[in-house]
């Protein structure tokens, strides 16, 4: 039998990210060597703050052509102490999202086997969310500017884009998510009481999109009140869909409440593939912890699992899932941001063992 192969091209980025992407590239190879079925081609690029500082830029001029071919994106985190935040991020993580219009942020939450929530909330332990990101325009659309730099009258503004096109699309990708899951119930969050333009034209596409999809239950909350919701009444979530800084936040705080920011995943998609997408764990680079082995790769291979089903690769995403769910069972593989003492090395000896059966 040929094997189907992928090209994957790797950024590990900064910090943690290195840790943490290796080991979910070794999980990837057990898993490819285990199924036989497909074979992946890894090209790693060693994009970051570390090449910044050396040259100025965290990626080459002709990054974008130099990914342009692959499959699938498999990144790391972007942060570093000596970089100003908004140069790592925009210099390669929003080139890359902007560049291949991966307008789709696809962010599950859901508690995993073996954890305890932090909330006592009736529903907490039973969290399964989706939460949709637009991931193109609004806050981070880059609009804006300041004028009189470094001066008292000093004036900076941060223009939110939102156009019809750009709503309605992550829209209806919410809802095709939300129609395939058994709650199908989509929750549309806002701040359309204080923000009266582009908070408004979001409710209206909205509204227009759901005529669409009528079996789909749907419910709209302001994001002040989805953040209260989200805490003490859990289990009135399934899929959210919100604007790239409302959700950013909103799915920070999911995946607290699931246990830890380290074991959850996230897709920058491009639905029409008309781009590679680009799939990477939520958390940052965690400088704090960086090179000391004890980075949470749970968020990494659950990561890798949803690379896998974008490959169509779906026994072999199925497959790390349950590995990870079995690993996390047992309670012994519990890095520090869960409570353990697990190193990076052992969570990820004991799934790739899991994977071997
Ligand atoms: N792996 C995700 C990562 O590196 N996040 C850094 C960050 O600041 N992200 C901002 C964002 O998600 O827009």
């Amino acid at each position: 039998m040929t094997a189907r192969r992928y090209r994957i091209a790797a950024i590990p980025g900064d910090g943690i990210g290195a840790e943490v992407v290796e080991a979910g590239l070794e999980v990837l190879q057990a898993l490819a060597t285990r199924d036989g079925g497909f074979a992946l081609d890894v090209t790693r690029y060693d994009w970051g703050s570390a090449r910044y500082k050396q040259t100025g830029a965290m990626m080459p001029a002709d990054g974008l052509d130099q990914l342009r071919d692959a499959h699938a994106i498999y990144f790391g985190a972007v942060g570093d102490p000596g970089v100003p935040d908004h140069v790592t991020l925009w210099g390669l993580r929003l080139k890359i999202c902007q560049g291949f219009d991966q307008y789709a942020n696809i962010r599950p939450a859901r508690v995993l086997p073996g954890i305890t929530p932090p909330l006592r909330t009736a529903g907490a332990e039973a969290i399964d969310w989706m939460i949709v990101r637009e991931n193109s325009e609004g806050e981070y659309a880059g609009a804006g500017g300041r004028v009189h730099q470094g001066h008292p009258e000093e004036v900076g503004t941060e223009v939110a884009v939102f156009t019809r096109k750009g709503v309605e699309r992550v829209m209806r990708q919410a809802f095709e998510i939300a129609r395939n899951r058994p709650a199908k119930h989509l929750t549309c969050v806002t701040k359309s009481n204080a923000q009266r333009h582009g908070m408004v034209l979001w409710d209206e596409v909205f509204a227009t999109v759901a005529a669409d999809y009528p079996d789909v239950a749907t419910d709209k909350v302001l994001v002040d009140a989805m953040t209260t919701r989200m805490v003490l009444k859990p289990a009135t979530i399934d899929t959210v869909v919100a604007t790239n800084l409302q959700a950013d936040i909103l799915s920070d705080l999911a995946a607290a409440l699931t246990g830890s920011l380290g074991v959850a995943p996230t897709a920058n998609l491009n639905p029409e593939r008309a781009y590679p997408s680009m799939f990477e764990p939520i958390h940052g680079s965690g400088f704090d912890i960086a090179g000391q082995g004890i980075a949470n790769p749970v968020g990494a291979f659950w990561t890798a699992a949803m690379l896998l089903e974008h490959l169509g690769e779906r026994e072999p995403a199925h497959a790390l899932i349950t590995a990870v769910e079995q690993t996390l069972a047992t309670g012994a593989a519990f890095t520090p941001d869960l409570g353990g003492d697990a190193t990076t090395r052992a969570v990820t000896d004991r799934v790739i063992a899991a994977i071997q059966g």
